[in-house]
């Protein structure tokens, strides 16, 4: 059995870092990587071209002297955004990608979309550019239940507007289902990021034996079978499938309460995690695929010129149960099992 492997530096494309102390807390916890796509999804958003390259400068002031992590940044979509703006931040090197959340759709999504027909001009601008669309796939109609959102947006939203903009690339972020990876793999211009949580937890794991917030996420995570399928997608060595953690972080305090909200922190384990995942799927030989290839092959980049080692060790690795952020304190992402994976620094 292979106890170490060696691979190019993983990247995450999708990681929230937030802003302020909550930055500073959890910034260096994704020092390590190579390249990060960084959600814009503050509060108030990040709009503007502008206002993309100032979260980028307070991001590289939050991250110690000589690290790998290179923020690539998105800008927040909404009905009102300038295409000419788009454009112009795309070719000045400042944003990577755009985001699109349904209003409403998850944490901090109120300026979302509500009118898709609205924001067609920046989608054929971007699609003309170049320029990927990461979407959060997920309708907001009260009527559908919230363990078919995906499912329904898929048909309802993202074929449409698909097929509208032909030459449009996009991210189907954190997909969930067996649904969202059958029509990602059907596709051309398509791609899936896949977190590390959903290749673990299933909907037992949030409900069964009392609530547990810290599994609350956004999509919820599914039954089994569809866990099953986003295993077997990430393993399977399909380039559609890349890592993106979704590491989101928040305070216990908003997370333990009687509305808990949505996201699990998982920048301290996630890579240690995947690691196992692909040992238990026979699939170690994929994982650098996963993590380190096909995002970048996706995005147009190189992979990372570096390496890291992953070694499989007796003892379990370590991590903090929490962090403090400010005069927080925000929980690591508990898999429920040991982990045997440690990550060694080659650079
Ligand atoms: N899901 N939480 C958050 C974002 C994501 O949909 C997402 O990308 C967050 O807290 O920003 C979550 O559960
Ligand atoms: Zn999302
Ligand atoms: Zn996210």
């Amino acid at each position: 059995m292979n106890t170490k492997l060696r691979i190019r530096r993983p990247d995450d494309w999708h990681l929230h870092l937030r802003d302020r102390e909550m930055l500073a807390a959890v910034a260096p916890w994704s020092a390590g990587l190579g390249r990060a796509i960084i959600m814009p999804n503050l509060v108030p958003p990040v709009v503007t071209g502008a206002e993309a390259a100032a979260y980028r400068d307070r991001i590289l002031a939050a991250l110690p002297e000589n690290v790998t992590l290179r923020p690539l940044m998105t800008l927040y979509l909404t009905e009102a955004t300038d295409p000419a703006d788009v454009l112009a931040a795309h070719a000045q090197g400042i944003i990577a990608a755009v985001k699109l959340y349904p209003a409403g759709a998850t944490t901090n999504s109120a300026s979302g979309v509500r009118d898709f027909d609205r924001v067609r001009p920046v989608l054929e601008a971007m699609a003309g550019a170049g320029i990927p669309l990461c979407v959060h796939g997920e309708v907001t109609d009260p009527a559908v239940d919230i363990f078919d959102r995906e499912a329904v947006f898929i048909d309802r939203v993202l074929e449409p507007i698909r097929r509208a903009t032909p030459g449009l690339r996009v991210v189907m972020e954190h997909v969930t289902t067996a649904d969202g990876v059958a029509y990602v793999r059907s596709g051309d211009n398509i791609g899936a990021t896949i977190t590390t949580h959903h290749l673990v937890i299933n909907r037992n794991h949030i409900l069964v034996g009392g609530i547990r917030p810290h599994y609350y996420c956004l999509p919820v995570a599914k039954r089994e079978s569809h866990r099953l399928a986003l295993v077997e997608a990430a393993t399977s060595g399909d380039p559609r499938f890349f890592t993106g953690t979704d590491s989101a972080p928040h305070p216990d305090r908003a997370k333990e309460s009687a509305c808990g909200c949505a996201g699990c922190f998982t920048a301290p384990n996630w890579l240690q995690i995947c690691a196992h995942v692909f040992e238990q799927a026979g699939a170690l030989d994929r994982l650098e695929g996963f993590t380190s290839l096909h995002g970048a092959a996706f995005y147009g980049l190189d992979p990372n010129p570096d390496h890291i080692s992953l070694v499989r060790r007796d003892e379990p690795a370590r991590w903090p149960e929490r962090i403090t952020a400010g005069g927080e304190t925000v929980t690591v992402f508990d898999p429920g099992f040991p982990v045997h994976w440690h990550i060694e620094d080659d650079a």
